[in-house]
Order: structure tokens, then C-alpha cells, then sequence
């Protein structure tokens, strides 16, 4: 399988396939397409239907849509999703949520692994609610299937969907309760998430329009990427 794939630093669709596959060891290979830099087309249109990425693809078959390539791949793999039925149901509603859902927060606090930014105060108040719903849904399924991960014991695609939230967090100091601050630092520490951390810190691709972004809401006061 081949997995299309763009600017690790940013790209947060990218990291939600890219993780999972990684942690439940389903082999890959990366095909990573750098955002133009300054903008414009990303010509992206080469391999995607969509022009855009996520996208895999096993032999014949493309599957674009970071939703449906994590069915695709339970078809064939089912530690994808939970075993448990009721933890599979709750895991896709989660994913579901995050793939159409939380929109303030996704604006607001664009990826980009290697900085550190400074929100303006007070937090816009979509970005509040988005927070109170994102700690409501993180702590009930922590709660109602033991955790340490959101289903259960095991990292599954439901988990993958909420990583690029952990580096959201981590480069906005975004305030989380303790409980759903613990499940960020475990999505941290998992060797995948520091693999794809460390990739992007070394990216060469500082890109002006995505760093524009990143301080829209507030200031930058750190950045560790040493570029490549
Ligand atoms: N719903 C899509 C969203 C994919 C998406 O927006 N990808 C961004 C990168 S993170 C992209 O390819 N942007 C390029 C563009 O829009 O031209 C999915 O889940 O895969």
C-alpha cells in the first residue's frame, strides 16, 4: 500500500492514516508531496481525485478520504476499530464527529508540530465551546471503556482521528482538565507520534501562508524546527 501524504509539520489529515497504520504496524510506503511553498495549486491532483491528501492506494484501488481509508483498512484489518461492539459504535460516532466537527478549534489553531504559540485572551468563545464538547466526548469514552486510550486499551482509528488534536494542544498551550491532558501526553509519547514530531521539526518547507495561519489568533513565541 501506498500512502499519499503532505507536509508533516502541517498536515493534519495526513497524520490521522499515517499514525494509525504506523502503531498497528500495517505496512506502507510514504509518498510525501510538500505544500507549495506561498501557496497556489498543490497539483496534488496527480494521485488524488480530490486534489488533496490523505490519499492510499493498494494496487488498483484508490481510496481517498481519511474516513474511508480507516474503513478500508478495518475490511481487512479489524483491530482498526474496537472489538467490543459498543466501543465500536461510540469510536465511529467519535471519528465521525472529528471528521465533520469542531471547526472553531481546526480554524483557530491550524497544525504545525514544531511551534509554540501564545493565544490572544480571552479564547474566542467557538473555540471554548469546541473545547468544552472535545473534554465532554474525550473523558466519556476514557471513562466508559477503561482507556488509557479513548476505546479502550488499545490505540485504535478513533484515537488517530484525535492525534493532530494532541499537537494542537501542545503547540497552543491549549487548557484541558487533567484527565484529558494525560490522554494528550499518551498520544505524544507513542513512538509513531514522535516519529512523525521529529520528521516534522526537520522538514526544509517553513511555508509562509500556513505560518501566517498558525498566529492569525495570537503570537509566536517558539519555534523548534530546524530545518533540514
Ligand atoms: N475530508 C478530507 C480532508 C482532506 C484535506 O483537507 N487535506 C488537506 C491537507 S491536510 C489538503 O489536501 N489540502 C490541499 C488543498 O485543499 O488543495 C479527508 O478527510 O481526507
Amino acid at each position: 500500500m501506498k500512502l499519499y501524504i503532505a507536509n508533516k509539520n502541517y498536515s493534519s489529515w495526513s497524520l490521522r492514516p499515517w499514525v494509525l497504520m504506523t502503531t498497528l504496524s500495517l505496512p506502507f510506503e510514504e509518498s510525501l508531496h510538500p505544500f507549495p511553498m506561498g501557496g497556489g495549486p498543490c497539483g496534488f491532483e496527480a494521485f488524488s481525485p480530490t486534489g488533496k491528501v490523505p490519499v492510499l492506494v493498494d494496487g488498483e484501488q484508490t481510496v481517498w478520504d481519511t474516513l474511508a481509508i480507516a474503513e478500508y483498512l478495518a475490511e481487512q484489518h479489524p483491530a482498526v476499530w474496537p472489538a467490543d461492539a459498543k466501543a465500536r459504535a461510540w469510536a465511529r460516532s467519535a471519528a465521525a464527529e472529528m471528521h465533520s466537527g469542531f471547526g472553531h478549534l481546526r480554524h483557530i489553531c491550524g497544525m504545525s508540530c514544531g511551534v509554540r504559540v501564545k493565544l490572544h485572551q480571552p479564547l474566542p468563545s467557538g473555540l471554548l465551546s469546541d473545547l468544552q464538547r472535545l473534554q465532554t466526548l474525550w473523558t466519556q469514552g476514557l471513562q466508559s471503556f477503561g482507556g488509557p486510550f479513548l476505546a479502550g486499551n488499545q490505540f485504535t482509528a478513533v484515537d488517530a482521528f484525535y492525534c493532530p488534536i494532541a499537537f494542537r494542544v501542545q503547540t497552543y498551550a491549549l487548557p484541558l482538565s487533567e484527565v484529558c491532558q494525560t490522554y494528550v501526553d499518551n498520544l505524544l509519547a507513542l513512538p509513531a507520534m514522535q516519529a512523525w514530531y521529529a520528521s516534522a521539526l526537520q522538514e526544509p518547507w517553513l511555508e509562509p501562508v500556513h505560518d501566517a495561519d498558525v498566529v492569525a489568533f495570537g503570537v509566536l513565541v517558539q519555534d523548534q524546527r530546524t530545518p533540514a
